[in-house]
């Protein structure tokens, strides 16, 4: 089943200039801004300029030049940011998807968060 996206979720209204973001960085097929409400010293997130819902929506439909674009795009935020693992103590890239993860916002976003210890997620 194809996801159904609603255009009038609030990354859609960010991507169309109706609402403000602290923007990190613009690439012809990603957006990054700052978190309104972080969670660590860095946390920005990751938003690919197509409507796509989640990841697996992301990765299963958007075209390769976007998929490459969105990969690198995070890559070069972490190394901006100074969180890279091989010259910091890193970060941790997470995205929700669906009612399980309690998604907010239904328009695929990447988490990018570092410059703190996160602890653990999974055990
Ligand atoms: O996380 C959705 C994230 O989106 C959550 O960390 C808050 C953030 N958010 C919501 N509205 C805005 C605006 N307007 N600017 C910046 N960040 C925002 P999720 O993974 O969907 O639970």
């Amino acid at each position: 089943m194809a996801y159904d996206y609603d255009d009038q979720n609030v990354f859609a209204r960010i991507l169309r200039g109706e609402i403000p973001n602290d923007t990190v960085m613009e690439t012809e097929h990603t957006l990054a801004f700052n978190d309104i409400t972080p969670q660590a010293p860095v946390h920005v997130l990751v938003i690919p300029k197509g409507a796509y819902v989640t990841y697996d929506d992301f990765c299963a439909n958007a075209s390769e030049a976007e998929i490459v674009d969105f990969a690198r795009t995070c890559a070069a935020i972490c190394k901006e940011r100074g969180i890279t693992a091989d010259a910091s103590p890193g970060f941790r890239a997470l995205t929700n998807a669906g009612e399980h993860a309690v998604q907010e916002v239904p328009h695929f976003h990447m988490h990018i968060i570092g410059g703190r210890p996160l602890g653990r997620i999974l055990s």
